[in-house]
């Protein structure tokens, strides 16, 4: 039965596989190999040239991390940038901020937000309705360059650095990151898994030196993105956004009044502990 599994191709020795209950879409995209299926365990799957992205059962960790940590070391995130992230899950959290005025989502591939609207609409709930939203169709890179617009917090949610996604790892793009944050702003990036891409983490807190007074990563535990931890990297000019009390984060959740199911103020400042061995490779 070797055509009803996927089998995830990211690490040419190890990975993990899934049975293919029902192939929902399968398409190459103007951009790349989108795949969207049913999965008796991790219920919807979707996956870009031949590695998971997100799955129904397991997106809420990402998901959340990637966004309350910064909006909330932040305080008070009016302007927020997603660069990617054309499932959805993103903009559905960032929108459950009611101190954010305007987001701007830059998605290369049409097709992943349209098909994601289609196959997996408990990621972005409705939220492409709301006011508040800008979707962009156009590369990541380009925007953070050429844009007038300035952002409180911009969240890099990309694939990994292969293929489309490998712009948004580069000097370049931490640049202009960097040129379009307000003053008091966050940029956080998925950056692989530390354990099996501890090069990428290396490589990310060199290439966010010049540009950010403080960089660092956090981290939270994804059981698709397997190896162990994924890593967030974390950019700023401001060294103190990245310990902001626990009393402070706890008195903005509760103030902000929404709802998760991974994110709380504790998990968040434990999140910022790194073991050794990524310590020593940044
Ligand atoms: N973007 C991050 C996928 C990372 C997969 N990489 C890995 N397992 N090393 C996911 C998009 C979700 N909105």
């Amino acid at each position: 039965s070797q055509d009803t599994r996927y089998l995830e191709s990211l690490y040419p020795g190890y990975g993990q596989s899934f049975t293919i209950d029902k192939v929902l879409f399968h398409h190459q995209t103007e951009h790349q190999d989108l795949i969207i299926f049913e999965n008796q365990e991790m219920g919807r799957v979707m996956a870009l040239d031949g590695v998971i992205q997100t799955t129904e059962r397991d997106e809420f960790i990402y998901h959340e991390m990637l966004t309350h940590t910064p909006l909330f070391a932040h305080g008070n995130a009016k302007s927020v940038l997603i660069i990617g992230g054309g499932d959805g899950g993103i903009l559905r959290e960032v929108l459950k901020h009611p101190t954010v005025e305007r987001v701007t989502m830059v998605e290369i591939d049409q097709q992943v937000i349209e098909m994601c609207k289609e196959y997996l609409p408990n990621h972005s709930q409705g939220a492409y309705e709301d006011a508040r939203v800008q979707v962009v169709i156009g590369d990541g890179k380009d925007f953070v360059a050429n844009s007038d617009g300035r952002f409180d917090v911009i969240i890099s949610d990309s694939t990994d650095p292969i293929g489309p996604g490998e712009a948004l790892f580069t000097s370049v793009f931490y640049e202009g990151c960097k040129r379009i944050l307000n003053e008091g702003g966050v940029f956080v990036a998925q950056n692989g898994v530390c354990f099996m891409q501890l090069d990428e983490v290396t490589t990310t807190a060199k290439r966010l030196s010049p540009y950010f007074a403080d960089r660092t990563f956090y981290c939270a535990a994804v059981p698709t993105y397997v190896g162990g931890v994924m890593t967030l990297a974390w950019a700023s000019q401001d060294p103190s956004l990245k310990t902001v009390a626990l009393d402070t984060l706890q008195a903005r959740f509760k103030a902000a009044g929404l709802k998760t199911r991974y994110y709380t103020p504790e998990v968040h400042k434990g999140a910022f502990a790194l073991p050794r061995y990524v310590l020593d490779a940044i």
